[in-house]
This record gives structure tokens, sequence and C-alpha cells, in this order.
């Protein structure tokens, strides 16, 4: 399987943690956001959307994160992403959104790009911009984490979930982006709990072999 991916995407961050996770092995294809590589009629003809991550294997071209992740789960079950109850599936699925569908997206390379070049913003109200909405999803996330009586070291449970998959990378963009994590307790001690296993270890950023580039 190929992952195509950038080091310091969230969504490409996203899939090397549940393919670890996962016991999934992968040969990693670096696409230099940089470079606006996505951009290129190669990279197009593989995902028109010209987004990472794309997962290849064969003829099989799996794109947007989500969609990947629960491909993944359905595919390798073991260990198990999501619980197995209802209400709880639901419950891990509605922390991973407040991530992947609320803080992620207007916080996009595109949206940025466009925040600059269309808008007038400079270095400062990116940030700030950035800022807002990582506070809102991770003020939301902290509230659902502290009532939750259940919970052991992660998002969900005693074992990392699909919310834990979402939560770390946004972490890893917060810090970039001068958010003070020491804010949320909770997140900041999942985020510490996940640190402690190999495979959200291996899939930190600075460790993937075009961070140097
Ligand atoms: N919903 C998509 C979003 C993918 C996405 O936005 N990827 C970002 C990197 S984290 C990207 O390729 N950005 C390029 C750009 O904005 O120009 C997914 O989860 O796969």
């Amino acid at each position: 399987m190929q992952l195509y991916n950038f080091f310091r995407s969230g969504t490409s961050h996203r899939l090397r943690i549940a393919l670890n996770l996962k016991g999934v092995p992968y040969d990693y294809v670096a696409v230099d956001l940089r470079t606006e590589q996505h951009l290129g009629a190669d990279y197009k003809a593989l995902n028109p959307q010209g987004l990472v991550p794309v997962l290849q294997d064969g003829d099989r071209v799996l794109i947007q994160s989500p969609a990947i992740i629960e491909w993944l789960e359905e595919w390798h079950p073991e260990p198990p992403l999501l619980p197995k109850d209802l209400d709880d599936r639901a419950r891990v699925r509605a922390l991973a959104a407040i991530v992947g569908c609320d803080v992620h997206p207007v916080n996009n390379r595109r949206i940025l790009e466009a925040l600059r070049h269309s808008f007038g913003a400079d270095d400062a109200a990116v940030q700030r911009w950035c800022a807002t909405w990582i506070e809102a999803g991770f003020d939301t996330i902290e509230a659902l984490l502290t009532a939750d009586t259940r919970r052991g070291d992660f998002c969900f449970g005693h074992a990392p979930t699909l919310a834990d998959v979402y939560l770390v990378p946004q972490v890893e963009s917060a810090r970039r982006f001068k958010v003070d994590i020491a804010r949320w307790p909770h997140v900041q001690a999942v985020d510490a709990a996940c640190a402690r296993l190999e495979a959200f270890r291996k899939a930190v950023p600075g460790l993937q072999p075009d961070a140097a580039g």
C-alpha cells in the first residue's frame, strides 16, 4: 500500500496513526504541499480534489481521511477504533467530528492561502484565525472529556479510538499555531497518553522522511 501524504498535514497524520494502530504497513510517498505538488496534473490524476492523503493499493485508490479510516476499520477490525455500543460509537464519532468537520477544514492550507491572498490577512491575523477555531473545538472536547466519568487515559474508555486518532494531530497543529494546550488539561493528558504508544510516536510529523526537506 502506498500512502500519499505530507509530514505536516493533519489528515495525513491521522491516517498514519490509524494505519500504525492497525499494524498495517505502507510505503510513504511524500507529496510536497509547500511546492504545490498536490495541485499538479500527476497528483490530480490520483485525487481530483488535489488534497492529501490518498491510500493506494493496486487499482484501489482511496481519498478522504474519514472514509479511509472507516474503510480501514471495516477491512481490518482489530484492534477496534470504535466501541461496540451504538451510543458509545456515536460519542467517539462526535469527538472525532469536532476536529474533522469543525476545526481542521477551516484551518486548512487553502483557506489560509485565501485569507492571505484574497482577504489581506497577515501572519498575525492567520495565527489568530487558526487559534479561534482550535480554541472553540478544544473547549468543547475538554467539556465532553470532563463530563465523562467512565473515561481512562484516552478520549473514550481505556484504549485509543477514532477520537484520539483525530485529536492528536490537531494538538500538533495547535502547537504550530502557538496555542497554549495547558488551557485544556484533559486534552493535554490524552495527548501525553497517546505519545506513550509506538503507533502515535511513529506517526509524528517531525519523524517523517519529508520532514527534513
Ligand atoms: N476532508 C479531507 C481534507 C484533506 C485536506 O484538507 N488535506 C490537506 C492537508 S491536511 C491538504 O491537502 N491541503 C492542501 C491545500 O489546502 O492546498 C480529508 O480528511 O482527507
